[in-house]
């Protein structure tokens, strides 16, 4: 392992092993306290299947990493002496696993396979992060059945809303043929719980169309094969007028016979190649892709056409609600762009087969730095759903800002989107999927502190309940070492930054005053004029969006009485949503007794404040982390800090302009 590690390190094609390096535990008591229990290696009776032979091999090579021993294998013949490492069946979902631990044994028993991998990360993770084993006893499942990270990359290599260099999959026409990078990858995905991705960009242009043919099937196989080994199934996104873009039929109607027999034949010719091939993710009638409204059918009549081809197969079928219209003219305030998914497709609930999930990002726009919570969650409960969340961070600072999503994520998790005994999102879905933040760059991400973001991203997946900090802490420990200062500063260091991301960027939620296109950077009325349905509505007078079913669009509306109450009106909505639903004058007063105005200036001060401080804060790491990630950070964190100011200076004085007000505490308000 050690060797492999250095190998990638050292090569051209270098890339980090990121949480997974294992690095050796210091503390001599405690290396002995794991070693007295993993010496021996017992394993279920049987020739070890695919899955088992690579937890095995990761518990073998991570062991001798961590704590420098080769635990001596062998295959169990009845029932086990407890003795050193032993690994058993126990009854339960083929995820689940225990891990409990005794004087001189630790057993890990697993419902199945996959169980048996994710324990065997859970107690390596265990052993890296310094945790003694005495009385130890764990028992874990994931909290829903697919959890799966959705890359954009396109066929040429690049990757759309991509921030770490170009595709792991694609290059120049071609798929990559697997190598180490895969493998580490693949082991990375697992390690966290990740049991899905989905490959190529949903925005699927000609030559993407081709990927469901065999001369690229033959090379995807190639890749589903090493994700196989780590309990990783391949999925890819789909372009809805395939006959029609193919030139194989003059219609993509999801009701004609033609079409439904081609995409029956796609099935059987997909599944040949890749036999536990996983399904397709599905972007129609949405920013120029196309769907079933030309053809004056529905989104239940168009999910089900692809539904019915490939449940034979057991596939699956992740179908978007980002569905609106994207042709919008400003001066129309009728139309809301965040009604939209639940307009279109709460009337559909109950009409979709048992194996499409809408697929439903997790506010009603996209991915601002702060959104509600997409009132759809609530309202299809006869219909399987999956959450999207972005990883990548568009419009979160592109990983050149740190924000650590974790605690964004947690917000939408943590919502009562349903009322009643448990009606909480985490609760309300049967899938969580990101879209990727990865790319071809050594540290996966671009930034190295945005590999927090992946990580924590495939543990609230599993584990929705836990805490960011925790989560925080934990990845700061299996990437950078046990050592319980750096731990916590690290786990310091990224508390925190999603919010000042926030305060210093579009504020009280209202969102867009970014730069068109490429979403970077601050631009107040950069989509104010535009046709995506994107305004803030500033004026002289005041700012925000009504969106109240009194004088608003009645976005409102969309939630459970008691939510919906909640944010129509102004008193009791919360401050930070407050420009998503309500249009107010600036001398309005929020819940912290600051007017609007004020809290504007203040937030960008103080927002910007906090990233000015980010490089003088990240010195303490000078010495204690690898040089590269120290160097490679700062010159971020400077970046940072400098486009923090900017985005203050840009935003207050646009407001200082429009509204005259002057900033109550008479600091420097021009750009
Ligand atoms: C893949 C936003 C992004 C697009 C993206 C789209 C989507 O609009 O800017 O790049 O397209 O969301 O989620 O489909």
């Amino acid at each position: 392992m050690r060797h492999h590690i250095e190998a990638s390190r050292g090569s051209k094609a270098a890339f980090s092993p990121a949480w997974l390096i294992y690095r050796p535990i210091r503390d001599a008591e405690l290396r002995g306290a794991w070693s007295r229990r993993l010496s021996t290696m017992t394993t279920p009776e049987g020739r070890p299947g695919r899955l088992l032979g690579s937890a095995l091999r990761e518990l073998k090579d991570g062991l001798s990493s961590l704590i420098g021993i080769e635990p001596t294998t062998r295959r169990s013949s009845g029932p086990a002496t407890m003795r050193g490492l032993v690994i058993e069946r126990r009854p339960g979902g083929t995820e689940s696993f225990e891990i409990e631990t005794g004087p001189d044994w630790v057993r890990l028993s697993a419902g199945g396979d996959e169980g048996a991998l994710y324990g065997a990360f859970r107690l390596l993770q265990i052993i890296a992060q310094g945790i003694k084993p005495e009385g130890l006893h764990i028992a874990e499942s994931p909290n829903a059945a697919l959890r799966m990270i959705d890359h954009w990359d396109n066929l040429d290599g690049s990757v759309e809303r991509g921030y770490a260099g170009r595709s792991l999959f694609f290059r120049d026409g071609k798929i990559l043929p697997p190598g180490p990078r895969l493998e580490m990858y693949a082991r990375l995905m697992a390690s966290i719980g990740i049991n899905a991705v989905a490959i190529n960009n949903v925005n699927v242009h000609r030559s993407e169309t081709e990927l469901i043919y065999p001369q690229r099937l033959r090379n995807l196989a190639e890749i589903a094969a090493v994700l196989r080994s780590w309990g990783v199934k391949l999925f890819l996104s789909v372009n809805f007028a395939a006959p029609l873009t193919m030139g194989e039929l003059d219609t993509a109607d999801p009701l004609d016979p033609r079409v439904v027999a081609w995409w029956e034949k796609r099935a059987q010719v997909i599944w040949k190649a890749i036999p536990d091939f996983g399904g397709f993710v599905v972007k129609a009638d949405s920013e120029g892709r196309p769907g079933p409204f030309t053809y004056g059918r529905d989104h239940a009549e168009g999910a089900n056409l692809l539904a019915r081809a490939v449940a034979p197969y057991g596939g699956r079928i992740l179908w978007r609600c980002f569905v609106y219209n994207c042709l919008q003219d400003w001066r129309d305030r009728r139309t809301d762009r965040a009604r939209a998914a639940y307009d279109h497709f709460s009337p559909l609930d109950g009409r979709f087969l048992d194996n499409v999930l809408l697929q439903i990002k997790n506010g009603p726009m996209d991915f601002q730095p702060r959104e509600p919570v997409s009132p759809l969650f609530g309202a299809m409960p006869r219909t399987a759903k999956a959450l999207e969340l972005q990883a990548a961070q568009e419009y979160t600072g592109q990983q050149r800002h740190v924000c650590y999503l974790p605690e964004q994520w947690k917000t939408y998790l943590d919502t009562d989107i349903r009322g009643g005994s448990d009606g909480r999102l985490s609760r309300s879905v049967d899938a969580f999927v990101a879209v990727s933040n990865l790319g071809d760059d050594p540290n996966w991400c671009g930034h190295d502190l945005a590999q927090a973001n992946w990580y924590g991203f495939g543990r609230l997946a599993w584990n929705p309940d836990l805490a960011p900090a925790d989560i925080a802490r934990e990845w700061a420990a299996l990437s950078f070492g046990a050592d319980k200062t750096l731990v916590e500063e690290l786990a310091s260091f990224l508390l925190g930054t999603w919010r000042a991301y926030e305060s210093y960027t579009a504020p009280l939620g209202v969102g867009w005053m970014v730069n068109p296109s490429h979403h970077y950077g601050p631009n107040p009325d950069g989509y104010e004029y535009d046709r995506w349905g994107t305004y803030h509505f500033a004026d002289r007078d005041g700012v925000g969006v009504d969106r109240t079913k009194a004088t608003g669009s009645g976005y409102a509306g969309q939630y459970r009485p008691e939510l919906a109450d909640l944010y129509e009106h102004k008193e009791t909505c919360p401050d930070e949503l407050l420009l998503f639903f309500h249009h107010v004058p600036y001398g309005h007063v929020l819940h912290s007794g600051k007017t609007v105005i004020q809290h504007i200036y203040d937030a960008h001060f103080e927002g910007a404040e906090f990233a000015a401080a980010l490089p003088e804060r990240w010195r303490v790491f000078e010495g204690s982390l690898p040089k590269d990630v120290y160097s490679a950070v700062l010159d971020r964190l400077r970046h940072q800090a400098e486009h923090a100011a900017l985005w203050r200076d840009v935003i207050n004085t646009f407001f200082y302009r429009l509204s005259g007000v002057p900033d109550a505490k008479g600091r420097l308000i021009y750009r």
